[in-house]
């Protein structure tokens, strides 16, 4: 183990007396903004805390997909890895390490809501916010990741990082969080890449729509897989770690193709909205809950 191994438990230990921080500390003034000061497929082992945003989203304790901490109540995930909204009590996230199992490090939440963007629809419109059962309390082993800036045009870097625990080879799934650097790679050489006759149709509807984003190393072999889904594409912009993407779909994970990730950007005003505490009591989300109610009450009643 080198220094920075060394370093980085000492620090997580020192960072979880130091920064436990107040409820009602602006988001904006903690998110993105690691304590582990060190600076998937063909990625590497993550130090712990150097992505304290990422949480393993639970169904029935099996990792399903990832997730990334906005707040101390809500978790941005894809929507495609909720495939049973009316099960909600199933779903947990796990926070604050990087060993799969979490058992020593890590802290369970359950989810008590779920909201998917109500324009989901196969691979469109791929979001899905969680709101955790009680609120978590920021150590520097979990922090959260900024969101864009509204009003502000990104300055998007030429590559970002995506993290996860997905397949690193066929049928291997790594037990530490990978990482890995990925390019980003414009709307159009994807579109092409993806639909190479779209430009002699131009009657098609185009595969990489607006709401998505393109990244990945295609030579490198440096690309998000299953099991990654739903997890960050963090990018460090001024000195802050914000986060452009969603891992989403993708036609292979390594090879010729890069993956595909729904563009927070494009759906930030919508996740604002819902974050916020009021629209996160009052929007959409409060019928998926009362739906889940329904469905147990007619369960219940029917199963005695
Ligand atoms: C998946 O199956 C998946 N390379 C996620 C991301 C990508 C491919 C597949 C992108 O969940």
């Amino acid at each position: 183990m080198g220094p920075a191994g060394l370093l980085a438990p000492l620090l997580l230990t020192l960072g979880s007396y130091h920064c436990s921080f107040a409820k009602k500390e602006d988001l904006q003034s903690v998110c993105g903004r690691p304590v582990y000061p060190g600076r998937i497929l063909g990625g590497h082992s993550a130090a712990a805390g150097r992505w304290p945003w990422q949480v393993s989203l639970r169904f029935d304790q099996a990792h399903t997909c990832g997730g990334s901490l906005l707040s101390e109540r809500w978790v941005l995930t894809a929507a495609h890895c909720i495939k049973r909204t009316w099960l909600t009590f199933l779903y947990s996230v796990w926070l604050g390490s990087v060993d799969i199992d979490h058992s020593s490090t890590g802290k369970e939440s359950y989810v008590s809501r779920i909201v998917i963007l109500p324009r989901h629809d196969g691979l469109d419109g791929d979001l899905a916010l969680l709101r955790l059962s009680s609120p978590v309390t920021f150590t520097a082993a979990i922090l959260p990741i900024c969101l864009p800036n509204v009003s502000a045009q990104l300055t998007v870097p030429a590559s970002c990082w995506v993290t996860g625990w997905g397949e690193k080879e066929e049928g291997h799934y790594p037990s530490t969080l990978q990482e890995a650097e990925v390019p980003l790679i414009t709307s159009e050489a994807c579109e092409q890449l993806y639909n190479p006759i779209g430009s002699f149709l131009p009657q098609l509807e185009p595969i990489i729509k607006e709401d998505m984003l393109c990244a990945g190393d295609t030579r490198g072999m440096k690309n998000s897989c299953k099991g990654d889904s739903g997890g960050p594409l963090s990018c460090h912009i001024d000195g802050i770690w914000t986060q452009i993407g969603v891992v989403s779909w993708g036609l292979s994970c390594g090879e010729n193709l890069p993956g595909v990730y729904t563009n927070v950007s494009y759906y930030q005003e919508w996740i604002r909205a819902i974050i916020s505490s009021a629209g996160g009591r009052r929007r959409g989300c409060s019928s998926v809950t009362s739906r889940a109610w329904l469905c147990y009450l007619l369960w219940f009643s029917w199963a005695s």
